[in-house]
């Protein structure tokens, strides 16, 4: 079973995961690591936040000479920013004056303040704020590029691009080739892959800083060479579209989550939604002649491209900020303001990548089973015969 966590706080010393489960002898590149961390840090509409921070994955367990080992891997990422706040949020008691000089009373309207300060009781959202910000999200990605790293060993490979940002949005599917190319470059602003859109898309980020807002989208995460089979139509527990779905609702500010043509099936008839079947005798394989059931079906992948996508509200840190109540008083003020980013969606498609790659991961495991990855491989190798045979 492949497990993982994550530790941290935006602003404590460092942000830490833990990945267990994986088998032995899965070589390790950790050159990809850094990229997808680095993949993360950027995106038009990110903060200050980012030009401090230069996310690196030191590990310190379950891998050596290179491979894993078949124990617990465990990462730690560094916050830079650790030097600015290390009196304000002191790991043992401290009289300074810094340590209480950033309360938070006034919680933010769509944030975890109120809620959290309430459930753990504090009249100061600064703790609960620290973990339910999205810095959190590098020690998934961290922890999500050890599962790519396994399913790149099956062919099987993850990206993700920008389709919607405010008003603004794709109205075509973009080939995987075109998804390829805008992953590829990294000076890309937002991953669109169409560039005059992209512009678009641009002047609603410009036009929510200007206004002291923020704006939100959705990103489509696609996943090919997923072989016929994982997850199952036996139990609510074990589809993995469920599966698929928790683990991107669980990623900040997404509220909704789509796999294939979701959305748009609910208002069409069946005989518009549903993917006809043919065999290529050519290829030996059945396929679909469409794909808007995104790669799913009955909570069994089908073998086609795996499509979803994570709908993420603009993120409720305001510079322009909205009326709440003071903790303390119960007051009526306006929320507080803290640094942060005003568009964050390509970001959220690389969190996104890591937290299907999870997932993924985890199905192809309990599939496949086995200690060492030799030992997974050629179970996973009897399996793609028997696909074949069928
Ligand atoms: C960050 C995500 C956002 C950033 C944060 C870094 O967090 P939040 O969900 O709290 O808005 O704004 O940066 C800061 C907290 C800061 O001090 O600038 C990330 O993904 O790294």
């Amino acid at each position: 079973m492949l497990r993982f966590y994550t530790a941290g706080e935006s602003h404590g010393e460092a942000l830490l995961a833990f990945v267990s489960g994986l088998p032995a002898g899965l070589p390790i590149d950790f050159k990809l690591i850094e990229r997808e961390l680095r993949r993360r840090q950027l995106g038009y509409g990110r903060g200050g936040r980012q030009k401090i921070e230069r996310d690196h994955a030191d590990i310190f367990a379950g891998v050596h000479h290179g491979q894993t080992i078949g124990a617990p891997v465990a990462l730690r990422i560094l916050n830079r920013d650790w030097a600015n706040w290390e009196k304000i949020l002191p790991v043992e008691v401290s009289d300074s004056p810094e340590a209480s000089s950033r309360k938070l009373v006034a919680p933010r309207p769509g944030h975890a303040d109120l809620a959290g300060s309430q459930k753990f009781n504090f009249h100061d959202a600064r703790y609960v704020l620290e973990r339910a910000s999205a810095r959190e999200t590098a020690a998934r990605v961290a922890a999500g590029a050890f599962a790519k790293l396994l399913l790149k060993q099956f062919g099987t490979e993850i990206l993700s691009h920008v389709i919607q940002v405010g008003h603004v949005q794709l109205e075509r599917a973009a080939t995987w080739d075109e998804i390829q190319a805008v992953c590829a470059d990294l000076d890309s602003p937002l991953r669109c892959v169409d560039t005059e859109l992209q512009k678009k898309m641009m002047a609603e980020v410009d036009a929510s800083l200007k206004a002291g807002d923020t704006v939100g989208g959705v990103f489509e995460i696609v996943a090919r060479n997923v072989p016929v089979g994982l997850g199952s139509h036996a139990q609510w527990d074990e589809k993995l579209d469920g599966k698929l779905a928790q683990a991107l609702m669980s990623v900040q500010a997404v509220k909704a989550v789509e796999i294939g043509s979701g959305v748009p099936a609910a208002g069409s008839y069946g005989s518009e939604v549903q993917d006809e079947i043919s065999y290529d005798k050519g290829a030996e394989r059945f396929r679909r002649s469409s794909n808007r059931a995104g790669g799913l079906e009955g909570g069994i992948t089908n073998g086609e491209h795996l499509v979803i996508r994570g709908y993420l509200k603009p993120i409720s840190t305001l510079r322009k900020a909205l009326g709440t109540a003071d903790m303390v008083t119960k007051e009526p003020v306006q929320a507080a303001y803290e640094r942060s980013d005003w568009c964050v969606v390509p970001a959220g498609g690389v969190v996104g990548e890591a937290m299907v790659a999870l997932v993924l991961a985890g199905a192809f495991l309990q599939k496949f089973g086995g200690d060492s990855l030799g030992e997974m491989r050629r179970n996973f190798e009897g399996y793609a015969q028997q696909i074949h045979n069928f």
